[in-house]
């Protein structure tokens, strides 16, 4: 309350005092606190002031409320714009926590272990409201942002007992643990229809993100074995080779092959899967800083596809960061030189920074499956950015294959030649080696194209009865039926171990409407590849087996030759178990891929960190490490294992992914 006006209006002395003194609250005949006396009295003391004072003390109110508007609005401005920064930061450094902020309780949204306490405290113990979605995907680029994992969500409850399982074994004896953890439902784009033949268009963000109500399934023990191991092997590949290619683990180094990070690509999208947050960020950083293509360095055209484009094809996809497809589309166009060839079947190797291409030393060949397995993911790359060559080249490689003589039944030889486009080394067939994956990107792509492209259908199923009338075989004692070769008239009871994903890719053709009897020989194989597990000493398969067509007493089915009794950490037979459990339910296929995941555990584990492969499985004292750690062990091998032991369909939903053949799911355009 003001009081005590002391005015010092005189004319040399131009301001006005204004003193503030108890005593004046105080009036005479002691302290009356009502209402009408102190309203009397600040009216008398206003009526005592100069109009001079009148107006300063008006103007002084009329400022400070002015001051306290505009103070006010700038400090809401303010907030604003630092909520905003703080946003844009975090999306410009780790695109994760973006989707965080979409939906933070239902997004995998790998980050910091910390930032998650800190940013969401509640994630950990209780559903967030909802927030509304951000707008995801990079507008420059009007790419499609693919609609994504919208459940893929971790407790770190979860994440502690992960760290509790140092040893597999006592995961074995763990009782049933409660461990909630939210499985990922991945939501691919939908709407889109193929690319036609003629200009794309490119893939616009969608307006409205696709929002998944579904009850999240709970991680179980098994997946947590996986996870246990996943993360070992990562120790390994992060201490001893972080950013080179493979892990040797036992010499605690690496061994680079084309000097790009492969095992770290590979395993992004298993990351994303398996939920790990931490390790995603961190191997993301490295994308962003050290990945460079711009190397003057050969890589093999068909492995730098599957695994590098496709891997970072499909962590886009999952993740929705734009990082992953500039990425991809730089390693696309820096291997598009393989394809200027006379006869436009692609070399087998290309130099990424100097822009050449040539087939190997000795041979003007490429490999038959090499040249036809690289489609799913130049086709996906056309359709994300609009540019149709990555599309026309390889589609001519399959329309050119297509009317290709030399084929038997459907079968076809291993080489094909860079000059002449024709078939080499003719009346050779098998599935495995050189040819194996040409079967399954035929029934992939159909797939993938939303099963209009009848002469990729007419391919595959016509190659599917040459397998029944040339290659099936039974074997002795437990006629177990597997694939074996045709060498010029002659079969050959040999079955590479890479045979094993034709159960699955038999399962998947029947669950999209192919003949059942698909899947009545995907169930009989499946269990030989199996029995190349169960019959072996190690209860790990070799490399190649060869099969007995003639009972003898005291043989099993399956004999091994010495310089094929390796193993290395191969995905073929866990891919089919997850094929076939997916497709009919049968805990079976769980068990047995259980029981591979322990043989692992016993045989290929270091302790230092990282899994190798072995030299001998038919030894269990002493199986003979290798020292290597493939990418594909990341990138397939524990991929296949966790969505094999998960309940939840949804979990890379195969109505809506298409898997490429290094286990990098890619969006079906037009799904079921
Ligand atoms: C992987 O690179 C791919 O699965 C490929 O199709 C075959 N070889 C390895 C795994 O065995």
């Amino acid at each position: 309350m003001y009081s005590g006006v002391a005015a010092a209006g005189s004319p040399g002395r131009d301001f006005i005092s204004v003193t503030l003194g108890p005593e004046e609250a105080v009036g005479v005949g002691g302290y009356n606190n009502s209402k009408a006396w102190r309203r009397r009295s600040c009216w008398r003391k206003w009526k005592q002031l100069s109009r001079l004072q009148r107006s300063v003390i008006l103007f002084l109110f009329a400022f400070l409320a002015l001051c306290g508007a505009i103070s006010y609005t700038s400090m809401g401005e303010t907030w604003k714009s630092i909520t905003n920064k703080s946003l844009d930061g975090q999306r410009k450094e780790q695109e994760i926590p973006r989707l965080k902020l979409a939906n933070p309780a239902v997004l995998p949204a790998p980050q910091k272990a910390d930032a998650n306490h800190r940013d969401y405290p509640e994630l950990s113990l209780q559903k967030p409201p909802k927030l509304p979605h951000v707008r995801r995907g990079p507008s420059n680029l009007q790419i499609k942002v693919p609609q994504r994992d919208t459940r893929l969500k971790t407790r770190h409850d979860t994440m502690r007992a992960v760290e509790e399982l140092v040893e597999v074994h006592k995961v074995e004896k763990t009782e049933k643990s409660i461990i909630s953890w939210r499985g990922a439902v991945i939501e691919p784009d939908q709407s889109t229809e193929p690319p036609s033949s003629k200009i794309m268009e490119p893939e616009k963000p969608s307006s409205v993100e696709a929002e998944d109500q579904k009850e999240p399934v709970p991680i179980n023990e098994r997946q947590l074995a996986v996870i246990e191991a996943f993360r070992h092997a990562w120790k390994g590949y992060k201490d001893f080779a972080w950013g080179h290619d493979e892990l040797k683990p036992l010499s605690k180094s690496y061994s680079e092959w084309f000097g790009l990070g492969l095992t770290l690509i590979d395993a992004l999208d298993t990351m994303w899967i398996l939920g790990l947050k931490e390790e995603f960020e961190e191997a993301r950083k490295w994308v962003a800083n050290d990945l460079v293509f711009d190397k003057n360095v050969d890589v093999n055209l068909f492995e730098s596809t599957i695994r590098i484009l496709g891997g970072l094809l499909s962590t886009y996809h999952l993740s929705g960061d734009s990082l992953f497809l500039e990425k991809a589309k730089d390693i696309g166009n820096r291997l598009m030189p393989a394809f200027k060839t006379p006869s436009k079947i692609p070399y087998s190797d290309v130099n990424i920074g100097r822009g050449t291409a040539h087939p190997p030393r000795w041979t003007s060949d490429s490999t038959v499956a090499e040249v036809t397995s690289i489609q799913l993911e130049f086709r996906e790359l056309s359709r994300l950015t609009g540019d149709e060559k990555f599309r026309k080249a390889v589609d001519e490689v399959m329309k050119h294959v297509h009317i290709l003589s030399g084929k038997n039944d459907g079968l076809v030889p291993m080489f094909i030649n860079t000059n002449s486009g024709q078939f080499t080394h003719l009346g050779v067939y098998t599935l495995g080696a050189r040819a194996d994956s040409y079967y399954e990107y035929l029934l992939k792509q159909w797939i993938q194209g939303g099963k209009k492209e009848n002469e990729l259908l007419e391919d595959y199923t016509r190659a599917i009865e040459g397998v029944k009338k040339h290659l099936l075989q039974r074997s002795e004692p437990k006629k177990l039926t597997f694939v074996g070769e045709l060498a010029h008239g002659h079969f050959s009871a040999k079955m590479d171990h890479l045979v094993c994903f034709l159960p699955g890719t038999l399962a998947l053709g029947a669950h999209n409407g192919l003949a059942a009897d698909h899947m009545k020989l995907a169930e009989t194989l499946i269990e030989t590849c199996y029995q190349m597990y169960a019959q072996v000493e190690t209860g790990l398969s070799p490399e190649i087996v060869h099969f007995n067509l003639h009972a003898q007493k005291g043989h099993k089915d399956i004999e091994i030759k010495p310089a094929d009794r390796h193993n290395l950490l191969r995905p073929e037979t866990v891919e089919s178990l997850f094929y076939m459990y997916r497709f009919t339910g049968d805990k079976k296929y769980q068990d047995w891929g259980w029981e591979i995941l322990q043989n692992f555990n016993r045989y290929t584990r270091v302790r230092t960190g990282g899994y190798t492969s072995i030299n001998n499985v038919q030894n269990p004292s002493n199986p003979e490490p290798r020292d290597k750690m493939e990418s594909f062990f990341l990138g397939e091998t524990l991929k296949y294992m966790f969505l094999l032991f998960s309940d939840d369909i949804d979990l890379i939903n195969l109505d809506k992914y298409i898997f490429n053949t290094e286990a990098h799911p890619l969006p079906i355009w037009v799904p079921a």
